[in-house]
């Protein structure tokens, strides 16, 4: 064995989420989610949220690629490439259809215990997301998603039916996915897939965001302290979509301008690790006249509830000015960012900076102290399967040798406590933003169109062997 800079144990594999690859969405009693009542888009041109499954829409996730009957061919080439963990989700309707039910489901339970079996027979670690944008649709029609306190006991009542019954297979846990995401307030997806919140007309979005997301963590913070009590050795952690920005100059204003964006991503990481309401955010409110229910008791439960560690997704990062200036672009969280031009971006328009992600590691480390876990990272593409039934994804190995080498770094040069990598996609699946399936991230392909055109049959690209090789030398050859 090489001598590497990673530690032996480091969770080396892949993620994914329920719902954007497990397809039979009204199989074994499983309820409506609210990815189930989303067409597809494309780079932009925003996904459709329809008022519940209609006649006449194509809906990606309805069949997905099927892994809920195919998951052991797929976990075998997950084992041949020698995954130590594999992060996916469970998908809350499946267990609570409605997600108000007195009684869980039990097929659905079922078909997770049957998972986590095939994955530890191959000793895969399963690491799991409890909340993945799969709110059930029933909530959002029923109480208005989590605009509503009574979401928290259901996400608490469903949280704890799967952790107790996982117990003893699954160790590593994450709550929210991506929870941050909703600070953008300008995108529907977002508000609708985190917290299955539609915004009324005239209604203040930003009030509606902060309430939901605090309700979220409240829900979160009870879950970990429960997690921890049904489990003493179970790691739970928050997840974030960390997308560093950047101050376009070194004039001050700029600087202190990205700093205050970068309150939109701290607010979530700071309740979930420090188990407070930061100064800013609290200013914030006041500043704006927010009103946010809270109590003394949500407050003690935010600080006994604080997360082992820092789940987080690394794509890209963004540049902002305080002024407009060349190159600007509408964003809707930031009012405009600016293109990078030191950096390339993909076919979305995601630039890719692996700098970025040692810079990430850094000031994640520097202000939390905890480990931390890379669980997404990876490059939307289109691939071509070429006559002879290959597929050279060169740019893809690109992609993630720049971001492994600057992801070393952060461990051997800077000291950055870091459990694992699980670079997204790790088989070809839905496209979360735009619902396609030919935005692929996988080291395996499948057969799929963006129409749900193909055969669903699974087939290697070039970055499977190359990925393989990398977890073989605990990332020493790349
Ligand atoms: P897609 C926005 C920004 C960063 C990550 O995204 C994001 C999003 C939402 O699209 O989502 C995460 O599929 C998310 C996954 C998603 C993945 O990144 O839009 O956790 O569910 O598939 C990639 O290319």
């Amino acid at each position: 064995m090489l001598k590497s800079v990673l530690p032996e144990n480091f969770l080396w594999g892949g993620a994914v989420a329920a719902h954007q690859l497990e397809g039979g969405w009204n199989k074994g009693g499983k309820g409506v989610s609210v990815a189930d009542v989303m067409t597809a888009g494309r780079h932009g041109v925003p996904r459709q949220i329809t008022d519940g499954v209609l006649e006449g829409y194509y809906y990606p996730n309805h069949e997905a690629i099927d892994f809920y009957s195919r998951y052991k061919e797929d976990i075998k080439l997950f084992a041949e490439m020698g995954f130590k963990c594999f992060r996916t989700s469970i998908a809350w309707t499946r267990i609570f259809p409605n997600g108000d039910d007195q009684e869980p489901n039990e097929e659905g339970l079922q078909f997770y215990d049957d998972l986590f079996d095939e994955l530890l027979k191959y000793h895969i670690e399963p690491v799991i997301t409890l909340s993945h944008f799969e709110l059930p649709y029933h909530l959002v029609k029923k109480y208005g998603g989590f605009r509503n306190r009574k979401c928290i006991d259901f996400f608490v009542k469903f949280s704890e039916t799967v952790m107790k019954r996982y117990k003893d297979k699954v160790k590593y846990w994450m709550t929210f996915n991506e929870i941050n995401n909703q600070a953008d307030t300008s995108m529907d997806f977002a508000s609708f897939t985190n917290s299955g919140i539609k915004y009324e007309e005239g209604e203040n979005r930003e009030q509606t965001m902060y309430q939901a997301a605090l309700y979220e963590l409240i829900a979160s913070a009870k879950v970990v302290k429960l997690g921890h009590e049904i489990n003493p050795d179970f790691k739970i952690g928050c997840m974030l979509a960390f997308v560093p920005v950047y101050p376009y100059s070194c004039h001050p204003d700029d600087v202190m301008f990205s700093n205050e964006a970068m309150h939109n991503r701290w607010f979530f990481g700071d309740v979930h690790v420090r188990g407070t309401i930061p100064h800013y955010t609290k200013k914030y409110w006041e500043r704006n006249g927010f009103e946010i229910e809270y109590t003394k008791e949500d407050e003690q439960i935010l600080k006994e509830g604080t997360v082992d560690y820092i789940g987080f997704s690394y794509y890209m990062s963004k540049v902002v000015s305080a002024r407009e200036v060349e190159g600007s672009q509408p964003d809707g969280e930031f009012g405009h960012t600016i293109r990078n031009p030191y950096v390339q971006a993909s076919d979305w328009g995601w630039q890719i900076d692996p700098v970025g992600l040692r810079y990430s590691l850094n000031v994640l480390y520097e202000r939390y102290n905890i480990p931390l876990f890379i669980v997404e990272n990876g490059l939307g593409a289109r691939d071509v399967v070429e006559e002879d039934g290959t597929i050279n994804d060169d740019y893809r190995i690109q992609y993630f040798r720049d971001h492994i080498t600057e992801m070393k770094k952060a461990v051997e040069l800077d000291g950055v406590d870091l459990m694992g990598y699980t670079p997204w996609g790790c088989i070809d699946l839905v496209s979360a933003g735009t619902g396609e399936m030919e935005k692929r991230y996988g080291f395996i392909y499948v057969d799929k169109d963006n129409e749900g055109n193909g055969t669903l049959e699974r087939r290697k690209k070039k970055s499977f062997e190359w990925y393989k090789h990398v977890i073989e030398t605990n990332g020493e050859e790349l």
